[in-house]
């Protein structure tokens, strides 16, 4: 048998796994009390009571038909350097008679063996991003070796190697690093497909103080999606563009970055496609979002024409072809460095009075005799068909569907934040739906409490298999007001986590008994992983959200 064969390998799991759970069964061991620190909970698991050392020479086997990945190959490299931060290259070198027979070095757990089964690195929604992940004392007949992720994809090998390097832990007695509670069986697989974080275009402005929102250096983004990749978070929501900031290259129209706070604050065409590709690396899908009609006044800084009138400037001029060009040039040139299958098209907050008032605006009205919501819906459905002109899958914030469900292309994705209501409402109907209910899923609620963004269930009031299966996920949004780089990662982490863990773990696992005992020693402990990574996260109970969870 050989290391590159994996159904031996899956047919063992499968023994070991049924063998574990029939003697927790047998013995009623409940294995909620056995404290495991990861963060979010793999929906199965069993441990025992080896603790085993880890090489910091820990050298990678990857096989299978993705065995060439350099995802994997490159994620390995990052999590080593995670793993043994603290601790130095220490094995040695053994000869017999002279021939170099390979490294010694007294560790129990001297390689990780991942086996991919597929070549196949697309990444879009529902990607297989399952694994199993094994970690035992090598007993010397063992053919798996000491510790062994097996996945479907790279992505689900991306996963796998994040709990690894969860179960690994820096002992300062043996200054080593130590897998406690070992053997570990884990077969892990998320619950929901879209797990996303928004980040709004953040402005700050070294020029405009008094700005509302907050630009972000290309770095910090890098490390937002770096972070993300820690929670098992998968879409990175980039809300790009808003009212106030224009700040991306667009080679179409290229006034249109004239919008930007400043010449120095924008994203190049390669900075954006530097970000899908960092993201990518980690299994991270970038959904971009146009916000149109309400949320676009920077565009006319370029563009005037873009603007009904000098003093009516939002929403977007619904009477001229120029604004349907424009998006269909913007789009085009996003379609470019934007390979996910859903776009987001926004579409909230629009206040059409100023339609009303503008002479030519209103003429074009009685025209097409149409009152100024038909004409917001007529700019929404427009849009729409843009962006499905060009393969993607439109998503909408709710107000589209609140205002005209019935209208909506049946493709679309309804996107949550008025509070929890709107999802069973749009998957009655037959529309998928995204769950980012404001009162506990947006980050710059600095109030809410850790405990309230992790109870906030995305099923809730949803009884039906074929309707539940329609909510895609859910997403925390964070943004850019009240944040910029200084204090964008502690306003995200760790509340982000608790949302991270609803939308990854099964929800019995995480809904059953009392969450203080349950997951907030985990959730600190994630917390506390997070600063040792260099996360600034913030405390757990934080100012301004020190209830504690009842
Ligand atoms: N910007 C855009 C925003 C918000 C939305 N869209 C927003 C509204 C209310 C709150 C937080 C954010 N700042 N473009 C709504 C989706 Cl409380």
């Amino acid at each position: 048998m050989s290391l590159n064969s994996s159904k031996p390998i899956t047919i063992f799991f499968t023994a070991i796994l049924a063998l574990f759970f029939t003697l927790a069964v047998s013995f009623s061991v409940d294995l909620n009390q056995s404290l495991t620190y990861l963060w979010p909970l793999p929906s199965q698991f069993t441990s025992g009571n080896d603790t085993l050392s880890v090489d910091p020479d820990l050298s990678l086997s990857l096989s299978g038909n993705g065995g060439r990945s350099r995802i994997v190959k490159e994620a390995f490299d990052r999590y080593k350097a995670i793993i043994f931060k603290q601790s130095s290259s220490r094995a040695a070198y053994v000869y017999i008679k002279n021939v170099f027979r390979g490294l010694r070095s007294g560790y129990d757990i001297t390689k990780l063996s991942i086996i991919v089964n597929s070549d196949n690195e697309e990444l879009q929604l529902g990607v297989d991003e399952s694994y199993s992940l094994f970690v035992a004392k090598n007993n010397g007949q063992s053919i798996i070796g000491e510790a062994t992720i097996e996945a479907n994809t790279v992505f689900g090998a991306l996963r796998g190697l994040e709990t690894f390097s969860q179960l690994c832990s820096f002992d300062f007695e043996t200054k080593s690093v130590q897998v406690y509670k070992a053997p570990w069986y884990i077969q892990d697989e998320p619950r929901f497909a879209f797990r996303g974080l928004m980040l709004g275009e953040l402005n700050f402005s070294v020029a405009i103080e008094y700005t509302s929102r907050h630009y972000l250096p290309v770095d910090v983004i890098k490390e937002i999606i770096e972070s993300m990749s820690y929670a098992k978070l998968n879409v990175f929501h980039w809300h790009i563009l808003d009212e106030q900031s224009f700040p991306l290259e667009v080679p179409s129209y290229p006034k249109l970055w004239q919008g930007a706070y400043t010449k120095w604050e924008r994203y190049t065409v390669d900075d954006a496609s530097e970000i899908v590709s960092f993201a990518k690396m980690r299994g991270i899908n970038v959904m971009a979002e146009v916000d149109v009609p309400g949320h676009a006044e920077s565009w006319g800084a370029g563009y005037p024409d873009l603007w009904p009138s000098p003093t009516c400037k939002e929403p977007l001029d619904v009477a001229k072809n120029f604004t349907f060009e424009v998006i269909s040039g913007i789009l085009a040139d996003m379609r470019k460095i934007f390979p996910f299958e859903l776009f987001h098209l926004g579409g909230d907050e629009v206040n059409t009075d100023c339609w009303n008032s503008t002479p030519h605006v209103k003429q074009w009205l009685q025209d097409h005799n149409m009152t100024t919501k038909e004409a917001y819906q007529y700019f929404v459905l427009k849009a729409q068909e843009i962006a499905i002109s060009k393969n993607w899958t439109p998503v909408n914030w709710e107000e589209t569907f609140n205002t005209f469900a019935t209208k909506l292309n049946p493709q679309t994705v309804v996107h949550n934040w008025l509070g929890p209501g709107v999802c069973p409402k749009a998957v009655a109907k037959g529309f998928k739906c995204i769950y980012s209910n404001q009162g506990v899923w947006y980050l710059d609620h600095l109030d809410v409490p850790w405990n309230n963004t992790y109870t906030a269930e995305p099923l809730e009031g949803i009884d039906e298999a074929s309707q539940q299966e329609l909510v895609i996920g859910g997403e925390v949004c964070m943004w850019g007001e009240t944040a910029d780089a200084s204090n964008v990662q502690q306003t995200i982490w760790p509340r982000a986590a608790a949302a991270a863990e609803r939308l990854w773990s099964r929800r019995e696992a995480i809904s059953t008994g009392n969450i203080t005992l349950t997951a907030l020693p985990r959730f600190h402990y994630f917390r506390c992983l997070l600063n040792r990574r260099g996360v600034q996260a913030a405390p757990v109970d934080n100012f301004y959200a020190r209830q504690p969870p009842t």
